[in-house]
């Protein structure tokens, strides 16, 4: 798909602020995606459409849980993790994005997987150090990510769980199994 009709199609999707968001993931993603050798062209297309399900309502996404038969663990959680996996299902169902690398990027851009490919790590920390982003700590991973790949993609995730740690709510499986992955394979 283009790159002019993907976004003309992501834009009715999303508000203002939220697009903008987007075309900064597009960006950063592509400069990713050449730095450490992906298809720049899937990364471009996983960025435009990776919050494409931000906005439906909490019972659509709820549904397409059950329908598709995503893990049901995921309504134990928050709702917020919701959208990366419904995610995938509906760019596939309503947009035809058939492209399993494409789909799983956007599937697991929220917490990661063990055994991320570089596509999964382009769009993980891409939507994580996008210039739009401005909160503590992500200068140091912005840092890391013009050097290191791994290094950066795992001082984003060891922030999201310090954060959510801090705030008391509870840290997703496929979080911390991705934490536990990269530990064991960095150090
Ligand atoms: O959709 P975005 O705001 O661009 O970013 P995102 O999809 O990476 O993350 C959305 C939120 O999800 C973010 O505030 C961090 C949070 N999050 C990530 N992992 C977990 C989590 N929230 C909970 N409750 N549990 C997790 O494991
Ligand atoms: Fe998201
Ligand atoms: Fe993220
Ligand atoms: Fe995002």
């Amino acid at each position: 798909m283009e790159r002019d009709e993907a976004l003309q199609i992501i834009k009715h999707h999303l508000p203002e602020k939220r697009y903008v968001h987007t075309l900064g993931v597009m960006g950063t993603a592509v400069q990713l995606a050449r730095k450490y050798g992906c298809d720049e062209k899937k990364a471009e297309v996983a960025a435009i459409f990776h919050d494409y399900a931000k906005y439906r309502p909490q019972e659509e996404l709820r549904q397409v849980i059950v329908d598709f038969h995503l893990p049901k663990q995921l309504l134990d959680f928050h709702s917020e993790l919701w959208h990366a996996p419904v995610g995938a299902i509906l760019v596939q169902k309503e947009i035809g994005i058939d492209d399993e690398e494409i789909l799983n990027a956007i599937k697991y851009h929220t917490t990661g997987r063990p055994g991320m490919t570089i596509l999964e790590k382009v769009i993980f920390l891409a939507d994580y150090i996008e210039p739009n982003r401005s909160f503590s700590g992500v200068e140091q991973v912005r840092e890391l990510a013009e050097r290191n790949l791994e290094l950066a993609v795992f001082q984003a995730l060891q922030n999201t769980i310090i954060y959510l740690v801090e705030k008391r709510v509870t840290v997703y499986p496929d979080t911390v199994d991705t934490y536990n992955d990269f530990v064991k394979r960095i150090f």
